[in-house]
């Protein structure tokens, strides 16, 4: 740890910042060692205010003058900010600072990448960048001035003058200083116009370097389904006459939402069919239109203080899903959703970093953009949603957004707008924000004489820092299904309010089968005895997609823990149903290829592990390697017909229906490969015409064996394209087969192009090597040191990224002693570092509590 520890911040001692702020004005000399930063700040007494000290944060800065009202003055100085006596009437603020932006290479506030200047500022960079208050409900309209003799120089808000070496903005909306952004550069556009609802005429620009030019027509053609999507579903129109995207290299994140300029890590922008694959094609559609939808839930309306952030961010969350749902299959959105909050926020739900979705403390909030703040968040509301249905929420949103424009708002103002449009009581429901931890809901039955009895048990279990738990508000959303597979009860809401509650179902003619859950109706793990026979019938006859593949994931995750446990067949009724659903034309093959896919590896540890069993992460890799198997042999009739059948002759398309063709189609010849020693998946790979498939045959030639020749025509053709060039390294980091795990990722460590001070290049490594879970948790501990090291080496120049890779160790406490003992020795590693970062150490501290509760 460093020397003085650093001090938690608390959501109870939340006060209002003494001043108010009129205008902001910068002006900035960019230099790559010397750049100046002048700020022109006018403040007035905050009447809301009690506390009237002028502390205003600055790090890393070097003061040159300040000045109040003309006069000059000398503040007292600290690392955090400085201090200052000032009038009790309004003054007006200046400040000339030097920075050094070619020097920072923590990727917070203004740095370089590739000869460019950006910035990052969310959650506390602009401190970085002139002395201010940077808290986000001091809100401010700002004007800027960039000099800087690089072609293009952009800022926030609209343009207001510009010459040969100088560019001037001007945003009329106030806003936080963490939305602050700036981008100077050799860049050039892909460019369009959108016309709103409300007759303003915008120009829409996507910003890349020279060399990627012709990569951004996806990025703006999502942009623009998005400006029309929040218009026609959220009645939200764009407010500037420029709305500008730049894609970066170096980025710690995926994109920044920064008011009229979102700053972009180019691998959510940059796409050709060549270069990127189905999924990138996807998330750079969401992505996209995330930070667009975060214009109003973000920008207009932000938050009081960073313990509010899932305000923002859950609600935004919440609306890209809903619009990737329509723009896509809505069923197999709310799946893929499902896998990544199971994989991830359960994940994190259930461990050492487990925290609520408002969180009380932190020590450092970079910590804090969590699976649990974004998607938990999301689940929240959409559980609101389901409470109260959409008109209910159609209401309260518009009710949100009239009462708080240009407001820095809690999520108290948030269930209070709920309260007053639908009528209800939230009192309860609140607990899903100050309750850290996923219910589980216990579900027993017992039918006689007609009525069918649902016993429900909700319970959470402890998690750090929080023992008891009240129960929460569930919507269950449920079903009932005959023997012969009628639908006898349509989905049906029924909310859990108690910690044993039951549901009662009369008139029935036979024992029904229940359906459970429906879409994934809230964010808790469903527990229940039930037979393969019964999860075998709703695989086959469910009316709901969702739990269609639910009872086809339970019934493989049974089948897989009975042949890790047991050393157990894989079952035949499973291999049955797995046929029957693959066979079915009407399925959609997006629906088809995701049936086919088995659980992870660390979703099985899980499930071990939540038994009372201390998962092997050997045993359970080559369960599943057996089961993949089996799988190919039982279906082995059926995987050329498919192959072919799934063909998508003619140019290549990113929509959902060829992007499913083309899963089923890589799912089959995965499967092919087991049988044919890879053959058919060489021939795939070396026909590719774009990425989905060039990526897609690689990775089964990996995880198949013979990729070695495969690697090396990949790497020779695509050597000079980094997004390309991460996939190969994380491909190979993540597949390796684990007794080579190790060996192959220290070797890609040592590649001439491990740049790794690259953020995409250093998750694509180490974030890659650290989902390859057989691997990672070698019994040696090599796999552990491995990381460690790295993280070690990554937190002196970057802590924030190196924090966030921290989390591979999320899991360290459900393994065995030698296990236990190795991943704990190397975090204690990490924890006696001189120099650790505020990120590093409060993360590492947190993991190592893990210790201390399974003991
Ligand atoms: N607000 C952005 C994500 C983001 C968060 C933090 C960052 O630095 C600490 C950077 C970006 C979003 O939700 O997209
Ligand atoms: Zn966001």
């Amino acid at each position: 740890m460093t020397d003085a520890a650093p001090q938690p911040v608390f959501l109870k001692d939340y006060t209002p910042f003494g001043f108010l702020v009129d205008q902001v004005e910068l002006n900035f000399h960019l230099q790559p060692t010397a750049t100046r930063v002048r700020a022109k700040i006018a403040f007035r007494p905050n009447p809301a205010a009690r506390d009237r000290r002028f502390f205003l944060h600055g790090e890393d800065l070097t003061l040159i003058s300040a000045a109040i009202d003309g006069s000059p003055v000398t503040p007292e100085i600290t690392p955090e900010g400085l201090s200052c006596p000032v009038p009790e009437a309004p003054f007006v603020w200046e400040a000339e600072v030097e920075i050094a932006p070619a020097e920072n290479t923590a990727l917070e506030g203004l740095y370089m990448s590739n000869g460019m200047y950006c910035t990052q500022c969310e959650a506390e960079g602009f401190r970085k960048i002139t002395f201010y208050p940077d808290r986000p409900d001091v809100m401010a309209p700002f004007r800027v001035r960039v000099d800087c003799d690089l072609p293009v120089l952009l800022s926030n808000g609209n343009p207001v003058a510009q010459g040969a070496g100088w560019a001037e903005w001007n945003d009329p909306w106030p806003k936080p200083s963490y939305l602050f952004a700036l981008v100077a550069g050799e860049l050039v556009a892909t460019s369009d116009r959108f016309t709103t609802s409300e007759g303003r005429e915008v120009a829409l620009n996507v910003w890349v370097r020279p060399a990627d030019q012709g990569k951004a027509d996806y990025a703006l053609d999502s942009l623009i389904r998005s400006m029309k999507w929040d218009e026609e579903v959220y009645g939200r129109a764009y407010d500037l006459d420029v709305f500008n995207i730049v894609a970066v290299d170096d980025f710690n994140m995926g994109a920044m939402e920064n008011k009229g300029l979102n700053v972009f890590n180019s691998r959510y922008v940059l796409a050709s069919p060549e270069t990127a694959t189905d999924r990138d094609y996807e998330n750079i559609e969401r992505i996209i239109a995330h930070e667009y939808f975060h214009n109003w839930t973000g920008d207009r309306i932000t938050c009081r203080d960073w313990f509010q952030l899932s305000l923002k961010e859950g609600l935004t969350v919440f609306r890209d899903s809903q619009f990737s749902a329509d723009m896509r299959s809505a069923a197999v959105k709310r799946i893929e959703d499902v896998m990544t909050l199971r994989a991830r926020q359960f994940r994190e739900d259930n461990g050492p970093l487990a925290h609520p979705v408002r969180p009380e403390s932190y020590t450092e909030i970079n910590n804090f953009y969590t699976a649990t703040v974004y998607e938990k968040g999301a689940e929240v509301i959409g559980m609101l949603r389901r409470l109260v249905g959409p008109e209910g929420y159609a209401r309260a949103l518009d009710l949100y957004f009239a009462r708080h424009d240009g407001q820095a708002c809690t999520i108290e103002d948030w269930l209070q707008v709920f309260e007053e449009a639908t009528g209800r009581d939230l009192t309860q429901f609140k607990r899903w924000y100050s309750q850290a931890g996923t219910p589980r809901v216990k579900v027993t039955e017992d039918f006689k004489d007609g009525t069918y009895t649902l016993h429900l048990e909700q319970k959470t279990p402890p998690t750090p820092g929080q023992g008891e738990k009240q129960p929460q508000v569930i919507p269950l959303a449920l079903g009932l299904l005959s023997p012969n597979g009628d639908e006898v009860l349509p989905t049906t809401v029924i909310e859990l309010t108690e910690a044993r509650q039951d549901a009662v179902f009369e008139g029935l003619g036979a024992k029904p089968v229940p359906s459970l859950l429906r879409g994934f109706s809230a964010p808790v793990i469903l527990e229940r005895d039930s037979a393969p026979e019964e999860r075998a019938f709703l695989l086959a006859h469910d009316t709901d997609p969702f739990n269609k593949w639910e009872a086809g994931r339970s019934l493989a995750r049974e089948v897989l823990i009975a042949m890790v446990t047991e050393d157990a067949a894989p079952a035949p009724a499973w291999l049955d149903a797995l046929a029957a659903v693959v066979r079915h034309e009407a399925l959609d093959p997006a629906f088809r290829a995701l049936a086919l896919r088995l659980p992870g590896e660390d979703e099985l540890a899980e499930a071990l592990a939540e038994r009372g069993t201390v998962p092997d992460p050997l045993a359970i890799h080559a369960a599943r390697e057996r089961a993949k198997t089996a799988v190919a042999r039982h279906l082995d009739p059926l995987w050329p017909g498919l192959y072919a059948q799934m063909d998508c002759p003619g140019p290549y398309s990113p929509g959902a229906a060829d992007a499913g063709r083309r899963a089923l189609r890589l799912a089959a010849l995965g499967y092919m490969a087991r049988l044919d020693g890879g053959a058919r998946a060489q021939a795939h790979f070396a026909a590719a015409d774009n990425m989905t498939d060039e990526i897609g045959a690689l990775s089964v030639l990996l995880e198949t064996g013979g990729a070695d020749e495969a690697l090396d025509r990949f790497a020779r053709r695509w050597g000079h394209d980094r997004l390309v060039m991460d996939k190969w390294f994380g491909l190979q980091a993540t597949l390796a087969a684990p007794e080579r795990a190790v060996a192959v990722t220290r070797a890609l460590t040592e590649h001439p192009q491990f740049t790794w001070k690259n953020p995409n290049r250093f998750r694509a490594v180490i974030g890659g090597f650290s989902a390859n879970a057989a691997g990672f948790h070698d019994a040696s501990g090599a796999g552990y040191d491995l990381v460690a090291d790295w993280l070690i080496r990554l937190d002196a120049v970057n802590p924030q990224t190196a924090a966030r890779m921290s989390t591979a160790f999320e899991t360290w406490a459900r393994y065995d002693a030698g296990r236990r003992e190795k991943a704990q020795a190397a975090l204690e590693r990490i924890a006696a570092r001189e120099g650790l970062s505020r990120d590093m150490g409060e993360m590492v501290d947190r993991l190592l509590a893990a210790g201390r509760i399974a003991a």
